[in-house]
């Protein structure tokens, strides 16, 4: 049950060569990476949690030891294993333990559901399933439905993967794997049905936080605050962990990321970076107007995952006395960042632009065909550290990339002459709460499965800034179905709180677009529309 590259996911051999010979794929794989950490930064402070204050020795001798324990339950190079903890020292630990195994992580979020998770388990026919009690997965009902599960382990407070001692001595091997391997596989919010999987390489996992880490000019001195979920290749890689542990710099993880602790948090350790989504950073910047927060050490504020409008940007440049950087990345590969030096208008209203020389952005119209510089079209991709195809996806892979290989983003953009984009908008039926990608067919699928429920179309509500919420409109034969109802009922599906409805809308017909399919567009319209007086 090895996690390997399919013919639909795989890089031409000529590709292959072209990104070795300049550069940006090396020989290392992320074994590699994390073992030098322990003897290149040794004594430097790695990871500082409410609990913990380790140097890199001790981080990766814990990963080590867990490591060891996994390899003696039977996990071997290859294979993959759920990983789903919230941001804490053990989300690390596991993480680490599992690259020096050579063992693929699944990274699921800690919001995902029984329903989420064994669709995961099954597609990348998980061995192992790593969680905590807090996210409430029935390990029973999991292996009993992914036969290849074999064993379940759940850290909790007083049992933790960092202290599991029992059995393991040594070190573990370097394991057989290759960089052109599949080191761990991402979720995608996908754009259709369940979540996808996103095989991201060594060679090409390590090119993204390395080059990433070296665009944000990180050092030994910084000190990363780990604020979004530690699962999104955002915090994960964009520099994040890796790219800050990778040079030296420690991680600190607050208890959670409400602004209060998350504040504290940054004085107490001087912390330097951060990742937010809009949303988060929203909220942050409304407390920071009563609490007065230290944030004299921070340097740099990314922000990405959806738009941030200009006005937020200048706000957060302001409160937070540094640098602000937009990044437009997705977990597919392609990473736009404004540059530490970029003049603050484009800092303000841009999302950046490619990580990459040789990333090849096209902006496309409808035919395939690139439109003019500063022309609105679809954003299609291929580079060094973007994905050829999804895991186990081949009729989708069909739909979701150009025969040449470029991965059609789905996103509308504007491109500048500097190179940087805009995000305009987006031809995907997603609905993007909270950073969130969330499809609207699956959704309507759960709805549809609701027995009061006849038809459904799900669409974006736009809130404050860019931000937006799931809007269900459903057609039912029960006028008293409430929203309440509906969430009860996605809650019995075991579907993962972030994507249950915000607001239920009763209507007796979808409009239609020419060719009948759901004009959502005018769905949205109708909706939003306050009813008219008397009528
Ligand atoms: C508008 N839309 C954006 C932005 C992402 C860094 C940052 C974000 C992600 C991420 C990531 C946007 N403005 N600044 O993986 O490493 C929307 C687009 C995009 C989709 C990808 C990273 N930044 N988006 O958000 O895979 O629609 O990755 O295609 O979760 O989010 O979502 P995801």
């Amino acid at each position: 049950s090895r996690t390997v590259l399919l013919p639909d996911m795989r890089y031409s051999d000529d590709v292959q060569t072209r990104y070795r010979q300049r550069g940006y794929w090396g020989d290392e794989v992320l074994s590699d990476v994390v073992r030098a950490w322990a003897s290149r930064h040794a004594k430097r402070t790695a990871l500082l949690t409410e609990r913990d204050d380790w140097d890199f020795v001790t981080l990766v001798a814990r990963a080590d030891r867990f490591g060891c324990h996994l390899a003696a339950r039977g996990v071997s190079a290859g294979e993959a294993v759920i990983l789903q903890h919230r941001n804490d020292t053990d989300f690390i630990v596991a993480l680490l333990a599992l690259l020096l195994l050579g063992a693929v992580p699944v990274l699921a979020l800690p919001a995902h559901q029984q329903r989420e998770v064994t669709h995961v388990a099954e597609l990348a026919t998980a061995v192992c399933y790593l969680g905590s009690e807090h996210a409430g997965i029935d390990t029973v009902a999991l292996q009993a439905a992914v036969p290849s599960l074999c064993f379940s382990l759940l850290a909790s407070p007083d049992r933790r993967f960092a202290d599991w001692s029992d059995d393991a001595i040594g070190s573990l091997p370097r394991p057989a794997v290759r960089p052109e391997d599949i080191a761990l596989l991402l979720l995608s919010g996908g754009t259709t049905g369940m979540p996808k999987l996103i095989a991201r390489t060594h060679a090409d996992y390590i090119y993204n936080f390395r080059a990433s880490a070296a665009l944000c000019a990180i050092t030994a001195e910084d000190s990363y605050l780990a604020a979004l979920p530690m699962a999104h290749n955002f915090p994960l890689g964009c520099p994040g962990i890796l790219g800050t542990l990778d040079r030296g710099g420690s991680v600190v993880v607050p208890p959670s990321s409400a602004a209060e602790e998350a504040f504290e948090t940054i004085a107490r350790h001087r912390a330097t970076l951060t990742a937010l989504v809009p949303s988060l950073a929203a909220l942050w910047l409304e407390a920071a107007e009563w609490e007065r927060p230290d944030l004299s050490s921070m340097r740099l504020v990314q922000v990405g995952g959806a738009k941030l409008d200009a006005a937020t940007a200048d706000q957060l440049a302001s409160k937070f006395g540094c640098v602000i950087q937009q990044v437009f990345g997705m977990a597919e590969g392609l990473l736009n960042f404004t540059r530490l030096d970029d003049p603050p208008d484009l800092i303000a209203a841009t999302q950046g632009r490619p990580l990459c020389d040789d990333d090849e952005v096209r902006v496309v119209d409808d035919r395939g065909q690139d439109v003019p510089t500063g022309d609105v079209g679809e954003l299609l991709v291929r580079g060094p550290y973007t994905i050829r195809g999804y895991y186990r996806a081949t009729d989708y892979n069909r739909q979701a990339f150009t025969p040449d290989g470029f991965y059609r983003s789905g996103d509308r953009v504007r491109r500048l002459a500097s190179g940087h984009l805009i995000v305009e908008g987006r031809i995907k039926d997603v609905i993007n709460r909270h950073g969130e990608s969330i499809a609207a067919d699956e959704i309507e699928a759960c709805l549809r499965d609701h027995p009061a429920v006849r038809d459904a179309a799900v669409f974006a509500d736009q809130l404050a800034g860019y931000d937006e919420a799931i809007h269900a409109a459903v057609i039912s034969d029960d006028a008293t179905l409430t929203l309440n109802d509906v969430r009860a009922f996605f809650a019995s599906l075991r579907v993962a709180a972030y994507k249950w409805p915000d607001k239920l809308s009763h209507i007796r017909q979808f409009p239609l677009t020419p060719i009948g399919k759901v004009d959502k567009r005018q769905l949205a319209t109708l909706l939003r529309e306050p009813a008219a007086p008397n009528t």
